[in-house]
């Protein structure tokens, strides 16, 4: 399909609107994404036409509502190359997480152990980390990155069981910690929320096996921008949202490779995710409990009910679904493949080339995550980690451009003397949507020493002339506060 930004945009009506007099230009596509009208639609018709519970009733309606339901789940499982037992709803990319923190973490992290995660992520990759290791007595630590936005991955670890320390440079270069521990788990963002560096992931899921190591990938950012074969690229964990996707917000994925989840205690108890009830007149059968990984009795009077599991992927989806907005999802991802990612990649790296040439022409303007800027010398195999060192410096067309397989559409910046809370908000006198501050991502911003960043991101439906208008918002922030 040819890729047609004008009548994208048609089908997107919240496009349609003016803010204080001028039409919208939505460059806050990390945050969310707006909803094309097929989206929109679906939820209208599941609430005018088939509104039912799904799994319970034999009627047409949640009959029909529990075919779309699931065919929504095989919609996403076909994006990613899953199976669509191993796709669990959830309410978002935080709950998917929480999920495998509360489930596979209480079940396999332990004392002294690693939970290695990296300086880049959303607080929703670090919290959860962080309250399992202190309930487990163990470790997070975090992988650094340099002021080019780039992870120093150089992780070192013993292999459980053995004496000697293996030693795993993730990318090959750079220098890194020495970690004590064993690493039990790497949780690692495919695409930085804030630089838009795009993490190779391949080579660290490669490298995190070797090590022993089990590997959640955050693809919040990434999953609407590039294409994820989770089989091709051996992952365990990927979790990412609907409404980053152009679907509705309170849908989240969470996809695991079968034999974990399967290993995994439930995560929400209640309806939906039990497939029977054992009632035992006579006395308790421990070891019957065991072997269902049940591991509860309920005593009615004096009989014990032993509840056994649903399959996968309803075990860990108790109480009524978000039926509306899953099916509303599925359309979503129909939308984007009928586009094409490809289409949708190469629109996006243009605009972010735009953006980069555009605002770095700008006075007093820091870019950060340089990779978006001196993409050859990051690019040369081997090279050594620049360790922050260099000054952002943008090499123009032909002398080496962007490499979009390291940077994703999403810039962060400041402006001297403009805090970016400001700037955000003269933005939004010419109706202009940024986000500004830390973007949940605290550890980030300490590292680049910064406490806020202004921040554009951008979808399929954006422009080059909404660029031009962000360059002369700018301009008109620096006239009244910075110059
Ligand atoms: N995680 C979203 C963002 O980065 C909300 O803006």
């Amino acid at each position: 399909m040819r890729f047609n930004v004008a009548s994208i945009r048609k089908q997107f009506p919240i496009l349609r609107r003016k803010i204080n007099g001028h039409v919208l230009a939505y460059l806050d596509n990390a945050s969310t994404t707006q909803k094309p009208e097929r989206v929109i639609r679906a939820l209208k018709q599941y609430y005018e036409r088939y509104n039912a519970n799904i799994h319970r009733g034999i009627h047409t309606l949640s009959e029909e509502a529990t075919e779309k339901y699931e065919a929504a789940r095989k919609t996403v499982a076909a994006f990613i190359n899953a199976e669509p037992e191993e796709i669990i709803f959830t309410r978002n990319t935080t709950e998917s997480i929480n999920l495998v923190a509360y489930t596979w973490g209480r079940a396999n992290i332990k004392k002294g152990d690693i939970i290695l995660a990296t300086e880049m992520e959303h607080h929703s990759n670090l919290l959860p980390w962080q309250a399992l290791a202190k309930e487990k007595g163990a470790e997070l630590r975090m992988m650094k990155i340099t002021k080019d936005g780039v992870l120093i991955p150089h992780l070192t670890s013993p292999l459980k069981g053995e004496g000697s320390p293996l030693s795993l440079s993730l990318l090959r270069r750079g220098q890194g910690e020495v970690f004590a521990g064993y690493v039990k788990l790497l949780a690692i963002t495919h695409m930085s929320n804030v630089l838009g560096t795009i993490n190779p992931i391949k080579e660290i899921i490669k490298q995190a096996h070797k090590a022993g190591a089990k590997i959640l990938i955050d693809a919040a950012q990434s999953a609407a921008h590039t294409s994820l074969d989770v089989k091709a690229l051996d992952a365990d964990f990927v979790a990412f949202s609907s409404h980053k996707m152009y679907g509705p917000t309170g849908v989240g994925v969470l996809y695991g490779k079968r034999e974990l989840l399967e290993a995994m205690p439930p995560f929400l108890y209640g309806g939906d995710m039990v497939k029977a009830i054992e009632a035992k007149s006579d006395r308790y059968d421990t070891c019957h409990v065991r072997r269902l990984m049940a591991g509860a009795r309920i005593m009615t009077g004096i009989i014990p009910v032993i509840p056994v599991w649903n399959d996968l992927p309803w075990k860990f989806e108790a109480g009524t679904s978000n039926i509306a907005d899953v099916i509303a999802f599925g359309e979503a991802i129909k939308f984007i493949q009928e586009i094409g990612l490809e289409n949708i990649q190469k629109h996006e790296a243009e605009l972010t080339e735009y953006a980069l040439e555009k605002l770095n022409a700008l006075r007093g303007i820091t870019i950060y995550g340089s990779q978006a800027i001196t993409p050859p010398r990051l690019q040369a195999p081997g090279a050594p980690a620049t360790g922050g060192q260099a000054a952002p410096s943008y090499n123009k067309r032909g002398q080496g451009g962007v490499n979009f397989s390291l940077h994703g559409p999403i810039l962060a910046f400041n402006v001297k003397g403009i805090h970016a809370h400001d700037l955000a908000t003269i933005l939004n006198d010419y109706s202009i949507a940024i986000r500004s501050g830390h973007h949940c991502a605290i550890p980030l911003h300490q590292a680049l020493g910064v406490p806020a960043t202004a921040r554009v991101s951008f979808g399929m439906y954006n422009t080059k002339g909404e660029i031009d208008r962000l360059v002369e918002g700018i301009k008109v922030a620096q006239k009244l506060l910075a110059y």
